[in-house]
């Protein structure tokens, strides 16, 4: 009976860690600022046909309009309602999508924004993107509704009222951050609120969350929170199913606060690893990607079923949040493929691949004056459709990294190695480094500066694959390099240093 009651009681637990993508499909991609009319159409025409399994989307509900600067993207930070309002659409558009990308089995995450509403300093007269009145300076939301006994300010007890110290756990929690109205998450009314929004949410069919600034609420309000939450919808998802929680708890060790009061709740992101990966695929510090060998929790990374895990996010790529200048981003695009396809190679944490606006960088002192860029937008302030190119990629400023074909292939390569163990690892000692995954999959990497020629064990099946990242399978032919794997399971990898991408993956749904 005891063994029963813990295996209901682990396993309504384990959903929240569970992704609840269609099976099969191992990805989501954070399809940053884009409209719900444009993820509609994505998921129809590429996301799901490329196997993708969701979307992050940028906060739904209503926010505060910044007119200096003009119209930042960070203002969907700043919730003045929970009405889906948004410069990505409204309600209606907002279900629409969500039913489009549901029945072709891509499903949507939605970061929300429950920590806090927007800054202390928008008063009346001030701005919302549906036209809510609000009035910050008094603490008044009435479309909430909230009031000033809703808030934190009372609990605070640093000068300022901000967070000033991250060393401290109190004050990372029930102070402000950099001004945002801290909600006092432990009043159940303040509960009931958030969970009535994000009940909607599922309700409407979504599956799951991104927490934004979850490690600035208490891990005991957070679990309170999801308690109240309903099973997702029965229309898409099996009965029971639990929304997947992930949270953005920034730990690059060395604070207050640590990821692991975070597991009884969710995922968590783990933010150690885009910095150090990008630290090794840049060479820094000594580092060599030989020392991949033992990624993962090996590195001090928390287990990989806790683990929410990218390259870059809608921060760090642009100096916010955590990481430094050792994040790759588009902007290094040929460095950042490599990274995005070890991520998608590797068997540890979740993955999410992130597809990006562009922005023309100016750095002043090291700091990018232009951080604060919206999405490619109309003179009206209203966002540009992301419009697409004949090739396949997008225009208008949309970076759209998941349809880059090497990020594309990968996200496939993951799919198809789904389950299977880490295997044939070898290296160089330096910068050149295979691994396959199983007999399903093998990727080899030559990030040194000279030409790479080896024979592996690749653990596949004898046959000519494609390249997957150099080309891929089209009909009974590659378009890019073949890779012929002998019948004890070797294979010889030709990669120059001055390849366009000095990387080649194999896997077993793209054998001739
Ligand atoms: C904007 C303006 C502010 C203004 C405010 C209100 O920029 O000047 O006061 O409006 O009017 C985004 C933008 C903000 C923006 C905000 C609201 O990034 O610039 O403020 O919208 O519009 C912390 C949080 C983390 C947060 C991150 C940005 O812990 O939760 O800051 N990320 C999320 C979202 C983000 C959003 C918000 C939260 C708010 O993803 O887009 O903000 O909803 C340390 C701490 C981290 C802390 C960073 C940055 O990190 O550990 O927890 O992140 O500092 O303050 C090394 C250390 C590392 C350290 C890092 C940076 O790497 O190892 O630990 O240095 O110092």
């Amino acid at each position: 009976m005891r063994l029963v009651l813990l295996l209901v009681a682990t396993g309504l637990c384990s959903a929240q860690y569970n992704p609840n993508t269609r099976p099969g499909r191992t990805s989501i991609v954070h399809l940053f600022e884009w409209r719900w009319d444009d993820i509609a159409e994505e998921c129809e025409r590429y996301l799901g046909p490329n196997g993708f399994g969701g979307v992050q989307i940028s906060p739904p509900n209503e926010n505060i309009v910044i007119t200096n600067p003009n119209r930042p993207w960070w203002e969907r930070y700043q919730p003045v309602s929970y009405k889906l309002c948004s410069r990505s659409g409204n309600e209606k558009q907002f279900r629409d999508m969500v039913t489009r990308c549901n029945n072709v089995g891509v499903y949507i995450y939605v970061d929300a924004v429950i920590n806090h509403m927007c800054g202390s300093g928008g008063g009346a007269g001030t701005h919302s993107s549906c036209g809510t009145f609000f009035n910050a300076e008094n603490r008044d939301f009435p479309a909430v509704p909230y009031s000033a006994w809703d808030f934190n300010d009372g609990k605070c007890r640093t000068g300022s009222g901000e967070i000033e110290n991250y060393g401290d756990a109190n004050q990372v929690r029930d102070c402000r951050l950099v001004s945002l109205l801290d909600l006092a998450l432990e009043k159940d009314y303040v509960r009931g609120k958030i969970a009535e929004y994000m009940n909607n949410l599922i309700n409407i069919g979504v599956a799951g969350f991104r927490l934004d600034a979850a490690k600035h609420m208490w891990p005991g309000d957070l679990k309170a929170i999801s308690s109240r939450l309903n099973n997702l919808n029965t229309k898409w998802f099996p009965k029971d199913s639990r929304p997947f929680v992930f949270q953005e708890v920034i730990d690059l060790g060395g604070e207050g606060i640590s990821v692991n009061e975070y597991f009884g709740i969710g995922r968590v992101t783990e933010f150690k690893y885009g910095a150090k990966l990008g630290t090794v695929i840049r060479k820094w510090n000594g580092e060599k990607m030989a020392y991949l060998r033992n990624w993962g929790e090996g590195w001090g990374f928390m287990p990989s079923d806790r683990a929410l895990v990218f390259v870059d996010n809608h921060d760090n790529q642009r100096g916010h949040g955590a990481g430094g200048a050792s994040i790759l981003t588009f902007f290094d695009s040929r460095l950042y493929k490599m990274g995005v396809g070890f991520m998608l190679a590797h068997p540890y944490g979740f993955t999410r691949v992130m597809s990006s606006f562009s922005w023309p960088r100016n750095f002043v002192n090291g700091k990018d004056q232009n951080d604060w860029i919206g999405p490619p937008s109309n003179s009206d302030g209203s966002t540009k459709p992301v419009s697409i190119n004949p090739d396949t990629t997008c225009g208008d400023n949309w970076v759209c990294e998941h349809r880059w074909r090497q990020i594309k292939n990968m996200v496939i390569f993951r799919n198809v190695v789904d389950g299977q163990p880490f295997t044939n690892w070898w290296d160089n000692e330096s910068n050149q480094v295979a691994f396959g995954r199983g007999n399903k999959g093998f990727i080899v990497f030559n990030n040194d500066d000279w030409y790479m020629d080896v024979t592996l064990k690749t653990g596949l099946p004898s046959g000519t694959y494609c390249d997957v990242i150099s080309g891929q399978k089209e009909g009974s032919h590659c378009t890019g390099r073949q890779i012929y794997v002998d019948n004890g399971g070797n294979a010889r990898f030709q990669i120059s240093n001055h390849d366009e991408d000095p990387f080649a993956a194999i896997h077993v749904n793209a054998k001739l």
